[in-house]
């Protein structure tokens, strides 16, 4: 089925934040911080005030006036709205400035005077904690340090104990550098006070409505029933919109002070230089095996870059997200992490891109790791997964570090993977090329063939081990079928592009057997959908679409009865068909579900008990993740004289469980896919010494485009979640979390004859060519 949504898209008639316009609005711009370090010696703002389009220009004195100067983060640490004390990352907001047009409250930000006494800043993670390093969280009571936190996960002395007995063990420090989501569409907002009813209106494109509002009304200390968030049409957040930046707060602000709505959006620079990032994971990992390459217990140390705050997006218990899946897809006696956060001089956030709250970071370092294996036994990679794959007799599956993965049969996805590659056939013609490279044939490129297996962890989650800032992770539905039989389906997720009112729409018509034109789906309005925390983490098809599920399956329930009052039958002699109520025995006595829909608005007497309307409502909390896996197969040409590489092949099998809709599911993974080659590849927000942010454009910062990704060859196979209403697993972020280490996998195993067993993302020309000078090629 095609997109619903598309209808409106491809005419371009689209309505995102930018095409609110409201009577009599004004337009934000912030003023940033140009270093990465700096005490704030003065601001002068009268040159900008006396600029006649003008309207209020914000600092951060203004907004410790109001107590609003310090706004909490997601992972209870605090963040400056507006800087009071110091800048701690260049980019940070400094000022707000509101005019009459867009382009005057850029030309005043011009006008503001700010001196600063520039720092030393701190950019290298590994040396935040060094006891010399300047302490950039000074404005925290008694801070003298950038530590944020110490996590760990599984068993130490069990893991130790394993690397003591191994036959082999080998390590790699493994870096995942930063990157930015860059949604097309940048982060915005318009904040609308009314002064009279004392209502905010805020149309601002975040992934999680109802949770920015609940966030707003602790913050700015504003009834929570007097704040409407509205998240209209969204281009594009992969995490990136799930924090609330100062911005939000400013335009809030600026309606509050001005009386007129305000509207603030961000240009490309500051979306890359100032908002959400993902990664910057600075990994040690070590695995201990046999000599037959049995892996018996992996160990890893991590140094996580978090920026000038702590603005990550994770449930709260978990520190370093779901990074403790590191053991992955394999089999072994033992494991264990420790993640030490830091703060370092740059931009905050740090969960973001399709991360699955860290799941890429974990399945790039295992991923990576059984490859250093496989290069230190000299055995085959893919041999060497199957070797350690785990079988499908052992779901659900207890992991060593706690996790209890709901189903899977991994064996038969790499097999099928290879398949459709034709990997012996592969390495055949790899090897011969590689006769003629060392006979002194140096025309071509070498073959690199690169595979990964990821598991997934998506759908947070129960409420019991899951919430972020003390909000539990459950998600409410509405369902209201009309007297006609058309329905409203209202849900707390929102899509930024994932195409949710076409499958939700779809999982009621597949429960009750109303066709998908007759229901609208309605999200990303808290005044019209119930509360849930919103859609990140992959968690709307875990979540949301078995809410919608169960508030379908109980709206046929309520039918049920009807249907039993309108055909005078006990209830307990009727039976379901897709659509319809029918008298068992009796195919013909029956009531569709259209039919019961209006006599349930009717005269018709119901039974005692029995309301009448056709409605439902509920909220699920999910009783545990769901755990998509695949098994990817990526081929490279690598031309040593350059460093280039060329993705030739790559194949994708995905396993989400039931799929609701088989396109959309094969769309999420052709993103993913590009959004992997672009990391492994090209991708960086490169800051130098000083700590400027060298990416800030689409000059610096390279997107992959439709030239550097192949036709995507893509496979499937479903292993229905059983604890999921109908089998469903969570898909977007699968390939940005398996595709990555296949490219860099294919990669090395291409450098393989230089004797290169690793180098870091991005694998730009230059990174490549770097690695292999003065290593002669040899078997
Ligand atoms: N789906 C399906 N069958 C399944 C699983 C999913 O048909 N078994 C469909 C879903 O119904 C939904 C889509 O695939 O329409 C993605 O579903 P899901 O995996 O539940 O992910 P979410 O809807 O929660 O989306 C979030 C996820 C995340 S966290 C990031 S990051 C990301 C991603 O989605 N950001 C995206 N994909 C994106 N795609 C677009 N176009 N834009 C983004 O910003
Ligand atoms: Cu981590 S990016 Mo998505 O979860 O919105």
């Amino acid at each position: 089925m095609h997109r619903k949504e598309d209808a409106r898209f491809v005419r371009g008639r689209g309505t995102y934040v930018d095409d609110v316009n409201l009577p009599g609005m004004l337009y934000g711009a912030v003023l940033r911080s140009p270093y990465a370090h700096a005490r704030i010696v003065s601001i002068d703002t009268s040159a900008a005030q006396a600029h006649p389009r003008v309207k209020a220009v914000i600092t951060g004195q203004v907004l410790e006036s109001l107590k609003l100067a310090w706004m909490p983060t997601l992972s209870y640490d605090t963040q400056a709205v507006l800087a009071t004390d110091k800048v701690r990352f260049q980019g940070q907001e400094v000022a707000f400035v509101v005019a009459e047009d867009k382009y005057s409250a850029r030309d005043a930000l011009e006008l503001i005077d700010v001196e600063y006494e520039p720092l030393p800043a701190v950019v290298d993670a590994r040396k935040a904690l060094d006891p010399e390093a300047p302490v950039i969280r000074d404005d925290k009571e008694g801070k003298a340090n950038n530590h944020i936190f110490d996590w760990s996960a599984g068993d130490e002395a069990a893991t130790d104990a394993a690397f003591a007995r191994a036959e082999v063990v080998v390590a790699q420090d493994v870096l995942y550098p930063r990157v930015h989501p860059a949604p097309l569409e940048t982060c915005g907002a318009v904040a609308d006070f009314d002064k009279v009813t004392g209502k905010l209106t805020m149309w601002c494109n975040t992934q999680a409505p109802h949770a920015h509002r609940t966030v707003y009304a602790l913050v700015a200390g504003l009834p929570e029933h007097k704040i409407r968030v509205i998240s209209p049409d969204i281009g594009g957040g992969f995490g990136n919109k799930v924090p609330i930046y100062p911005g939000y707060v400013c335009a809030i602000v600026g309606s509050i002070v001005t009386g007129k709505p305000v509207k603030w959006m961000e240009d490309r620079s500051e979306n890359l230089m100032s908002t959400g990032f993902a990664r910057d994971y600075h990994m040690h990992g070590e695995v201990a095996a046999d000599r037959d390459g049995k892996i018996r217990a992996l160990r890893v140390k991590v140094i996580a870059d978090h920026g000038a705050f702590n603005g990550t997006a994770q449930p709260t218990k978990f520190p370093a997200g779901f990074f403790h899946v590191f053991t992955g897809s394999y089999d072994m006696e033992a494991a264990h992490c420790a993640v030490t956060g830091v703060y370092t001089n740059k931009a905050p956030g740090g969960v973001a891109y399709a991360c699955s709250f860290r799941i890429t970071e974990a399945a790039y370092l295992v991923e990576r790791l059984i490859d250093v294996l496989a290069y230190e036994l000299k055995m085959d990679p893919a041999q060497l997964r199957m070797k350690n794959l785990l079988k499908p007799e052992q779901f659900p599956y207890p992991s060593p570090t706690g996790w209890e993965y709901d189903s899977g049969d991994y064996p038969k996805a790499l097999r099928l993977a290879m398949d459709i590659a034709g990997y012996e056939e592969l390495r055949k013609q790899q090897a011969a090329e590689l006769q003629n490279w060392l006979a002194g044939d140096h025309t071509g490129t070498l073959t690199g063939i690169g595979i990964s297996f990821f598991t997934e962890a998506v759908g947070a989650g129960p409420r019991k081990h899951m919430d972020i800032l003390g909000l539990g992770m459950a998600d409410g539905a509405e369902l209201r079928v009309h007297p006609t039989g058309k329905g409203v389906l209202r849900i707390s997720v929102q899509s930024q592009g994932q195409g949710h009112e076409t499958t939700y729409a779809q999982i009621v018509a597949e429960e009750l057997g109303i066709p998908v034109d007759d229901i609208e789906v309605v999200h990303g309005d808290t005044d019209q959908t119930p509360f849930g925390l919103g859609t990140y983490g992959s968690r709307s098809t875990p979540v949301s679409g078995a809410a919608t599920a169960v508030v379908a399956r109980k709206v046929r329930e309520r039918a049920k009865l009807v249907a039993s009052a309108m055909l005078e039958v006990d209830e307990g002699d009727l039976e379901w068909e897709k659509g319809r109520w029918y008298v068992r025995g009796d195919r013909e006595q029956g009531k569709t579900i259209q039919e019961i829909a209006m006599a349930a608005h009717s005269s018709l007497e119901l039974p005692d008990g029995v309301e009448g309307h056709l409605d439902a409502t509920t909220v699920y909390n999910p009783p545990n993740l769901t755990f998509p896996f695949g098994a990817y197969i990526c081929v490279v040409d690598v031309d040593p004289g350059t460093g280039q590489v060329k993705v030739r092949r790559f194949v994708a099998v995905d396993d989400c469980g039931v799929r609701i809709n088989p396109t959309i599911v094969e769309g999420q993974v052709h993103g993913g896919l590009a959004d992997g080659v672009g990391m492994a590849l090209m991708q960086l927000i490169a800051f130098d010494e000083d700590g400027n942010c060298l990416g800030a454009s689409f000059m610096d910062y390279l997107l992959p485009t439709s030239v550097e990704c192949p036709s995507w060859e893509l496979g499937e196979t479903v292993t229905p979640s059983p604890h999921h209403p109908i089998g469903a697993k969570g898909v977007g972020e699968s390939a940005t979390v398996g595709s990555p280490a296949a490219v860099v996998n294919a990669v090395m195993d291409a450098l393989k004859p230089f004797g290169v067993r690793h180098a870091d993302m991005p694998l730009t020309p230059a990174q490549v060519w770097r690695a292999i000078q003065g290593r002669p090629l040899r078997t």
